[in-house]
């Protein structure tokens, strides 16, 4: 990385952005704005369109006439394989400008910004794009007089609503298998960080994606994205973000249409380190990443250390030592280890797991508080709490911040029992040499993406999805396709 280039980018004045509906960009009904905050220093970054329901409407008229008219899904296969690539060498072309326009939004540090969003969400749509006409329909075991075929058809207009920690990457998780499969998508972008999405959604009409075929609306949830729930013309809703919002549109979805809703809600993934992990030194340093990284802000983030009762004092030493010697600062900086936290409520909101953390008899080893306030950016020490009981609000509440908790065990069969003990089931790791122990963690933690010494870095090869209240539904891979087909059965008398 090459920190002049960076300084030249992050100089640039940012322009107003407004939807893109019908190929064009155009500002609200009303013409109202919100400011975009950047978390780096707390100064108003740009603007963009504060979307009304009839917008968010606008732009569903705009999808379902383009699905309708077949301008993209009776495309041949090879020509939308064609724009996608397209689409995905754009994105890489631009890869800096994205990553350092998406960091001024949203703090991640500039390392994994460039790796995680351009770079994931270019590799995604190619993914998608290389698998789509790979895809068949199938012909079922008939009697010889009948021919039983099941075809795989779009299902029309999907909404997407994006988070504000990886909204490139999350994005591509959604727009890749969906609009691969022929479908024409709505994205909601989040009122925190829809500034890289919406560029790369520019990008797509570069790359040929007929208009009308992606829109996009900014604005708040509860206006903007409440009208995509709400709509009757809408077929899937594809989300990540929080729980609370998961069930919202559980209800917009019974409240209309009955559309499907796919789920991905973020977790409480736990970290299990055994006395006989093959490198404990190893295992210190990346249950330090595995939380820590973008200042914790990440769905499978390992918030949870669950560590073997004998090697408790010395491996919360070695991962107290490996988060001192991180470095949180400026994201745009290319010696930053952990950057900002996306916003002041988001800042506020863990600063307040750190006292309930505290009141509930949670010893803070390191972090807890808020520093380089002189930026006049939101940025937190990584923390480390320790003592932290199976109840605890640290064990059970997502944080979504730079918050590590920490439970000592003493058996194999109590630590598979405190991982299970959250509602949610989206990641985990377990750090083991022993083989058996390793298959027996595998199938003993009720969770989507389970890891073997190692934490993080599962590949788009590979689903994610959760379970419990973490989810349903996977991102990534070829089984992503199915949320974004339906299949029809032709039953044929020969
Ligand atoms: O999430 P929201 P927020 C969790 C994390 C975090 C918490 C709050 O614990 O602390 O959620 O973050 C849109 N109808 N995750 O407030 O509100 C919203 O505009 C339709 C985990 O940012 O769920 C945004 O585009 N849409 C997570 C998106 O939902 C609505 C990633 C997510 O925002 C809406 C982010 C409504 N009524 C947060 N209200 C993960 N799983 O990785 C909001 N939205």
């Amino acid at each position: 990385m090459d920190q002049s280039k960076i300084d030249v980018l992050r100089a640039k004045e940012v322009p107003a952005f407004g939807h893109l509906i019908d190929g064009k960009q155009i500002p609200a009904s009303d013409g109202a704005t919100m400011d975009v905050i950047s978390p780096l220093d707390g100064t108003v970054l740009t603007t963009t369109a504060a979307g009304t329901a009839s917008d968010m409407e606008a732009a569903i008229a705009s999808a379902r006439a383009a699905f309708e008219d077949g301008r993209w899904a009776k495309q041949p296969p090879a020509a939308r394989k064609k724009v996608l690539m397209k689409w995905a060498d754009l994105i890489e072309a631009n890869a800096m400008e994205l990553a350092v326009l998406g960091v001024r939004d949203n703090g991640t540090e500039i390392g994994m910004a460039l790796k995680a969003e351009p770079g994931s969400a270019a590799a995604t749509i190619r993914y998608y794009a290389e698998a789509l006409d790979k895809i068949y329909g199938e012909i079922a075991a008939t009697p010889s007089d009948i021919l039983g075929m099941i075809h795989k058809e779009p299902v029309g207009v999907v909404g997407a609503i994006i988070p504000w920690n990886f909204p490139m990457m999350i994005g591509a998780w959604k727009l890749g298998p969906a609009l691969a499969m022929g479908n024409s998508v709505v994205l909601k972008p989040s009122e925190t960080a829809s500034l890289s999405l919406m560029r790369m959604a520019e990008l797509a009409l570069e790359a040929g994606l007929p208009a009308g075929v992606l829109n996009a609306v900014t604005g708040e949830g509860r206006v903007v994205g409440e009208a995509l729930g709400l709509s009757m013309d809408v077929d899937v809703l594809a989300f990540t973000g929080s729980g609370a919002t998961g069930r919202r549109l559980m209800e917009y979805a019974a409240r209309s249409n009955m559309k499907r809703v796919y789920l991905e809600l973020g977790g409480k993934s736990p970290n299990i380190v055994f006395a006989d992990a093959p490198n404990l030194d190893e295992a210190a340093k990346v249950a330090a990443a595995g939380i820590f990284r973008n200042a914790g802000q990440v769905c499978v983030a390992g918030s949870r250390l669950l560590v073997e009762a004998s090697i408790h004092d010395d491996f919360v030493a070695a991962v107290t030592k490996a988060a001192e010697a991180m470095r949180v600062g400026d994201p745009l900086n290319i010696n930053t280890h952990i950057g900002a936290i996306n916003s002041k409520v988001q800042l506020k909101a863990n600063l307040g797991f750190v006292d309930q953390a505290v009141e509930e008899g949670g010893n803070v080893v390191t972090g807890g508080t808020q520093i380089l306030q002189d930026t006049g950016g939101y940025y937190m020490a990584p923390t480390i709490v320790t003592e932290v009981t199976r109840v605890a609000t640290l064990a059970q509440k997502e944080v979504f911040g730079p918050i590590l908790g920490v439970t000592p065990f003493e058996t194999e069969e109590e630590a598979i029992s405190l991982a299970n003990s959250t509602v949610y089931g989206l990641a985990g790791a377990a750090w083991t040499a022993n083989l058996g122990r390793a298959h027996r963690m595998v199938r003993g933690v009720r969770t989507g993406v389970m890891h073997i010494n190692t934490y993080g870095g599962a590949d788009g090869t590979v689903p994610l999805g959760g379970v419990g209240q973490s989810g349903n539904g996977s991102d990534k891979s070829l089984h992503a396709i199915d949320k974004y087909v339906n299949l029809k059965t032709a039953w044929i008398k020969l």
